[in-house]
């Protein structure tokens, strides 16, 4: 049985004032069936982590250098994120894909550092507009999952977040059957590779996530949460969609 997970995604966004919503987190989820996340700017790990040691909330990056330590200026290495007692990292977002041109090939390599590293990592695909309006959403999206996600990957250390490009941030989202339509060919894919293992891969839908959409979208088959960005900044934003998980 796969937990469900909603994991945040502050982006670059939120300060040390900011972890206080942590606090409030932890504290109206304590009894959650499900794992809740949050992702942060580096420079919150250490503190995020250590505000939410003991209860139910855990604590990730937003991306992390392939390798594991050395003259990366700017970059952080897994090891550190879990030095930081954090337990997750997304990698491949398509944010970072598109500004600081990602490939599956690199992504994949991040993903692997963090399984390394004893990190979860998220590794999010999704297709741009243009892919989706030529038809080629599912052949795009298989293949970045192909490319992207390590051979050695289990329900425990990797998550796999679908995030239609033209979604995020926009307020639209694609319909049900859609949603329902990608997950089902990426269940089918990570069962086809990794046989029976592919079906405790944790699958989340990410993109304009709201708590006036969570409860419709978490109802679509084989959606085991949500990666949120914009609705994970405020608890009271972020609470609601949490609750219409469990
Ligand atoms: C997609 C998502 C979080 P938002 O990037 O990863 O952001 O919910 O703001 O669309």
């Amino acid at each position: 049985m796969r937990r469900k997970l909603a994991a945040g995604n502050w982006k670059m966004n939120g300060t040390q004032a900011s972890l206080a919503m942590l606090e409030k987190l932890a504290s109206d989820h304590r009894d959650s069936p499900c794992d809740i996340a949050v992702c942060v700017p580096s420079y919150l790990l250490i503190p995020a982590a250590a505000t939410t040691a003991t209860g139910p909330v855990r604590i990730g990056a937003q991306d992390c250098h392939a390798a594991p330590k050395g003259a990366y200026t700017g970059d952080i290495a897994a090891g550190m994120i879990a030095d930081a007692a954090a337990s997750y990292v997304i990698v491949g977002h398509s944010e970072r894909r598109d500004a600081y041109g990602e490939t599956d090939a690199l992504v994949r390599a991040k993903a692997e550092a963090a399984q390394a590293a004893q990190l979860t990592a998220i590794v999010c695909i999704g297709e741009s507009l243009a892919q989706r309006e030529a038809g080629e959403a599912l052949p795009i999206i298989g293949s970045q999952l192909a490319g992207s996600v390590p051979d050695d990957s289990t329900g425990d250390n990797l998550v796999v977040a679908y995030e239609p490009i033209w979604a995020i941030g926009t307020g639209k989202i694609p319909t049900l059957e859609q949603i329902a339509e990608v997950h089902s060919a990426l269940r089918e894919a990570l069962v086809a590779r990794f046989g029976a293992a592919g079906n405790d891969i944790r699958l989340l839908y990410g993109g304009s996530v709201k708590p006036e959409n969570a409860a419709d979208i978490f109802a679509t088959s084989d959606v085991d949460g949500a990666l949120v960005g914009g609705a994970s900044l405020k608890a009271e934003d972020f609470s609601p969609i949490i609750t219409a998980l469990a």
